[in-house]
């Protein structure tokens, strides 16, 4: 058939034929009988993009338009996931693509596979900033997400010998055909040196920052499609680069090799992304990547708020920032020093746009994990922005102490410098007084965090407190990712739930239904099957899809507890070897996670993660009844594979330490149901699902703070308990560590001594609530039943929610009208 002759819009398939084999002809120069699975792959990620394009620059207008305010996420990470299968799904193109590719003899499967998937992140805050930028696309609101684009993201995971080994995430090496670069739009970011003062013309005392070297930013951008929503939003992401000019100086002298080393050195800026979730620690790269791509993101605003025509003094009417966790808090003073020093402005006004414009989500209550930066550091690096944050804190501490007069206690608490010791700025602190909203991300995070880490912030200004209960996307979550699911569902009640997911509560009326059961299971185990094949190729384990698939991943840390449920496996294999014939369910775990390089800790547990995996799963007495399975390289992809694979969601962080958790709603929204703590969102999932469908054990976050204000004793747990000692016994003798026998000794010491976590203290209720999942797990219809009003009842967790919440209560930001 003739084509349109349309290669960069046209849908029809002829059209997608022909722009496909263009792409490989002149944007990969490849002959189409030459072409790689690769080249294939470019050519189609290609003719999608240029489909995208012309919402794009509607978008894009919108920008300049004056009566929208625009969202600007600033993250350090945000975690997209392959981009390909995502894009066809919001451009409701998947069917028509696929079939062209079929006619030219290609498998869309197989290209999708092709993608290396951008790992710009750690886990959940990383990928929450990629779930907003689909809602906010989606519910058509002007939005640029800010961020990094780091050369080498989160390393790929190998398992070794059982241990993991860290490999570079060289994810740029094929090209990225869904970047544009844009050397036009750069900015000039200045480190180091001194400030100094001068009188400007006025006679006015003015300070100028004379920095000891300058780097350039360049931005790469991504188009984000909303979901059939006409509009497709921004993904700006800095690249760091030497300043060509800078050091000619020395170039002339012929030190060729210092001009060299100057931009090597630039460059590192955006090098790589730090792999650490929660631990803080204090590196000096670290701090100027967040100032980076914040000074980029913020002097981008500026010059978008000039082309809107608009005054910069009133750029909170159209701009709202989001600080995502204290990353990027920085720009709280980068502000203040671009409005004060560079625009001319008092300091008062410009305080004032700053703290309207500004607005910080926390995602953390661990107090280790909040980010301080020692003094010297600090000051070495950014001298003027210190300066600012003395002074805003001035400001700040004289209006607490004339508050509450003689509270030096209070002050001290509150001051953005920590001075007990060695002194650090504290970057909550900045971020909660230069913003008008401050918020948490589950409700009982958000009362913790009123309670405990911002106390006397709550108590000085209770109107900046809010909650936004997290939420993921229902596009790639099930859409994407469970397309059998969403068939059954859209089946049933029609494909409105996929923007109003309240929509699936209209499936209740069918979780009885026998031939609707069926169906669901169906479903299930197919998604089972293909788990099962991908575990078989990636560690030679075979699993049966049948048996209960039990699964906990997330980034592997000790407040997750990933080692209570090695605890609950060994109990089981005790079990066994105990009476042979004892009658232990069939269940396959599932485990999956990072840890960061440095977390020693972390390592160890995947470490005894495989090696109880080595024993159970060659046990002949276990006879096959148990399967340990670690997956190696849990990322956004692999996470497609597993979430709808799962019977059993593992949520078992101790009380009060998980902010939110956003695995919890991936799972839940494909019908596996819960096992879990009352911890951060697991609460409201267990009243949207109804607390007859989730399985609740363990000490509540006000028993953890009574149990420990009492003297925690985890000895004493150890020793009341049998079966406990047993498997503590266990892995102190060496069972699992042959050759080894105090390889493990670090663990159960931990557990033994100080058991920070309270493992010990929840063990018990942790067997029982399994032995419950397993009585369930027996009866396959009442079963069924539970995982259908699971998902029926998940709809408050999609991100679209949660950005309407912001959008109404934080930033007042309108959607696109029309459509
Ligand atoms: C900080 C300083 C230096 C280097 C790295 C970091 C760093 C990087 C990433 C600190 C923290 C993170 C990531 C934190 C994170 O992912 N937190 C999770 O956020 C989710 C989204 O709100 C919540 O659901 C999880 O409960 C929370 O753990």
């Amino acid at each position: 058939r003739e084509t349109t002759g349309d290669i960069r819009r046209g849908m029809d398939c002829a059209d997608l034929k022909q722009a496909i084999i263009d792409h490989i002809n002149f944007t990969q120069a490849r002959l189409v009988s030459q072409a790689t699975l690769n080249d294939w792959y470019m050519a189609v990620a290609y003719a999608v993009r240029d489909r995208m394009l012309d919402d794009w620059h509607v978008s894009l207008g919108h920008l300049r338009n004056r009566s929208l305010k625009i969202v600007s996420y600033l993250s350090a990470e945000f975690l997209m996931g392959p981009h390909l299968g995502n894009n066809l799904v919001n451009l409701g193109i998947v069917e028509s693509v696929r079939r062209a590719v079929a006619e030219l003899g290609q498998n869309l499967d197989d290209l999708l596979r092709q993608e290396e998937e951008p790992g710009l992140g750690n886990g959940g805050l990383g990928r929450l900033a990629a779930c907003y930028l689909d809602s906010l696309a989606t519910l058509r609101v002007p939005a640029i997400g800010y961020g990094i684009r780091y050369e080498f993201g989160i390393f790929d995971q190998e398992i070794r010998d059982g241990w993991q080994v860290e490999i570079t995430d060289k994810w740029l090496r094929m090209g990225n055909p869904w970047e544009i670069c844009r050397p036009d739009i750069s900015y000039l970011v200045k480190l180091g040196g001194h400030t100094e003062q001068y009188s400007d013309e006025n006679d006015c005392l003015r300070v100028r920052w004379v920095p000891g070297k300058v780097i350039k930013g360049v931005a790469y951008d991504t188009p984000v499609a909303g979901y059939c929503s006409g509009v497709t939003d921004l993904l700006r992401l800095w690249k760091s680069e030497a300043v060509e000019s800078f050091n000619f100086q020395a170039f002339n002298l012929g030190d060729y090799y210092r001009a060299v080393d100057e931009k090597v050195s630039s460059e590192t800026i955006s090098k790589v992304l730090y792999p650490n979730d929660e631990p803080q620690i204090g590196k000096q790269l670290r701090l100027a990547q967040q100032y980076f791509f914040v000074s980029c993101s913020l002097q981008d605003m500026l010059r978008i708020q000039r082309l809107r025509g608009e005054n910069i003094g009133d750029l909170a009417g159209s701009f709202a920032v989001q600080l995502n966790d204290t990353h990027p808090s920085i720009a709280v003073a980068e502000l203040m020093r671009l409005l004060v020093d560079e625009q001319m402005m008092e300091w008062e006004p410009a305080w004032e746009i700053t703290c309207n414009v500004m607005a910080y989500t926390n995602h953390t209550l661990l107090p280790e994990a909040l980010e301080k930066w020692p003094l010297p550091l600090f000051s070495a690096m950014l001298p003027r922005h210190l300066e600012i944050i003395f002074e805003i804190n001035r400001r700040f501490l004289d209006q607490v102490r004339s508050a509450s007069p003689g509270d030096d206690g209070l002050a001290a608490r509150l001051s953005i410098i920590d001075e007990g010791g060695e002194r650090y700025v504290r970057m909550a602190h900045l971020a909660s007084v230069g913003s008008h909203a401050i918020n948490g991300v589950a409700a009982l995070h958000t009362e913790l965090l009123k309670e405990t880490v911002l106390k006397d912030f709550h108590d000085l200004y209770p109107e900046r407190f809010h909650n936004v209960t997290n939420g993921v996307t229902p596009r790639r979550w099930v859409l994407l990712s469970n397309p059998a699911l969403a068939r059954l569902i859209s089946g049933k009640i029609g494909e409105g739930w996929v923007t109003r997911p309240e929509e699936l509560r209209a499936l209740e009326k069918f979780a009885g239904q026998p031939a609707f059961q069926k169906s669901w299971r169906k479903v299930k185990l197919e998604n089972k099957s293909i788990l099962a094949a991908v575990i078989r190729e990636r560690t030679g384990i075979q699993v049966d899809p049948a048996s209960l698939f039990d699964v906990l991943v997330k980034r592997i840390h000790e407040y997750k507890r990933q080692h209570l449920k090695v605890l609950h496996i060994i109990t089981l294999f005790n079990r066994i070897k105990a009476d042979p014939k004892s009658e232990v369910r069939s269940r396959t775990f599932i485990f999956g996670g990072k840890a960061a390089p440095g977390y020693h800790m972390a390592k160890l547990i995947i470490k005894l993660i495989t090696s109880v995996g080595e024993v159970v799963n060659n046990d002949p007495d276990v006879a096959g009844r148990l399967k340990v399975v670690f997956f190696p390289d849990f990322n956004v992809t692999n996470g497609q594979l597993v979430y709808p694979a799962a019977d059993l969601s593992e949520q078992i962080s101790t009380a009060g330490k998980e902010a939110s958790g956003t695995g919890n709603m991936k799972f839940s929204l494909n019908g596996a149901l819960t096992i879990g703590t009352l911890d951060g969102a697991n609460v409201e999932i267990r009243q949207e699902v109804g607390e007859e469908n989730f399985f609740l054990f363990g000490h509540t976050a006000a028993e953890v703070q009574e149990l420990k204000s009492r003297g925690y004793d985890p000895r004493s747990w150890y020793e009341g308990n049998a079966p406990l000692r047993a498997v503590i016994d266990r892995i102190a003798a060496g069972d699992f560590s042959p050759g080894d026998r105090n390889l493990f000794q670090p663990l159960v010491d931990q557990l033994l001594g100080h058991d920070d976590y309270l493992l010990l203290a929840d063990y018990q209720a942790y067997m029982d609530c399994q032995d419950r999942v397993d009585a369930a797990f027996r009866d396959r219809d009442a079963w069924t039943e539970m995982s259908i009003l699971n998902v029926a009842r998940m709809g408050m967790f999609s991100s679209d929610r949660a950005i309407r919440e912001y959008c109404e209560n934080i930033w007042h930001a309108p959607p696109i009208p029309g459509d």
